[in-house]
């Protein structure tokens, strides 16, 4: 038996952890097991690579190492915390996971996805999410969450040309692949985000029930 894994993608202060917390709760209440998880991190050891990766430091971090720090910290969260709750049958629910690499090292970066997609394919096999929802909302809402909330991180530090890419990038991500991804308007209030995940709870519960 293999479980379901989704995951949870948009831009800087979305709504993406408070919103994981809701969706867990609804499945937990129907008896589904579920694994509440994120990434960069969701291991010990994954979880320093994103305090390197958050930081901001003195000595400029190259594209090529943000990426391949992206993908170590994706290497050690699959094979030490993905795959073994997915081979249980959990619904794994996931914040970001490599559509963020498409959109923030590609996208924002300016990074070639042909280079990100060897990475994918090195790390992943075949592995990718069953079902991805797309937390929208213009660049400035989102950052003014994220500035309401407190210090900045080194992706927050960024301008926002870099923000905007980030946002088109995931936007055609869903529209290329329609099958996997359900846009949600995150720009709502918070009642109003959450009854309309209310549609994507039921896909999730009879997709787990198989
Ligand atoms: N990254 C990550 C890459 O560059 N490449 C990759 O491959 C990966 C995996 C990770 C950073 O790493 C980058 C992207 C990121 O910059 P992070 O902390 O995981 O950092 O990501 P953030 O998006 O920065 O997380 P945030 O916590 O800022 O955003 P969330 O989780 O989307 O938002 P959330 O739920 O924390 O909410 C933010 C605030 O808004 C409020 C909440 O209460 C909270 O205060 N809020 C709302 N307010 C009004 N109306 C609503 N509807 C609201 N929903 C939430």
């Amino acid at each position: 038996m293999r479980g379901l894994f989704i995951t949870l993608e948009g831009p800087e202060g979305a709504g993406k952890t408070t919103n994981r917390a809701y969706l867990a709760e609804q499945l937990q209440a129907q008896g589904l097991e579920v694994m509440l998880t994120r990434e960069p991190g969701g291991t010990p050891l994954a979880e320093q690579i994103r305090e390197i990766l958050l930081a901001p430091h003195d000595e400029p971090m190259s594209v090529d190492t943000e990426l391949l720090l992206m993908f170590a910290a994706r290497a050690q969260h699959l094979a030490q915390v993905i795959k073994p709750a997915l081979a249980e049958g959990k619904i794994v629910i996931c914040d970001r996971f490599t559509d963020a690499t498409y959109a923030y090292q590609g996208g924002g970066r300016g990074l070639d996805c042909s280079r990100i997609a060897v990475l994918e394919q090195f790390v992943q096999g075949d592995l990718r999410p069953d079902l991805t929802l797309l937390f929208d909302l213009p660049v400035a809402d989102g950052m003014a969450r994220a500035v309401a909330r407190g210090k900045l991180d080194r992706f927050e530090l960024e301008q926002h040309n870099f923000f905007e890419a980030v946002r088109q990038s995931y936007l055609q991500r869903a529209q290329d692949a329609p099958e996997r991804f359900r846009l949600v308007n995150a720009q709502q209030t918070l009642p109003e985000v959450q009854k309309s995940l209310d549609v994507h709870l039921v896909e999730i519960m009879s997709r787990a029930r198989g």
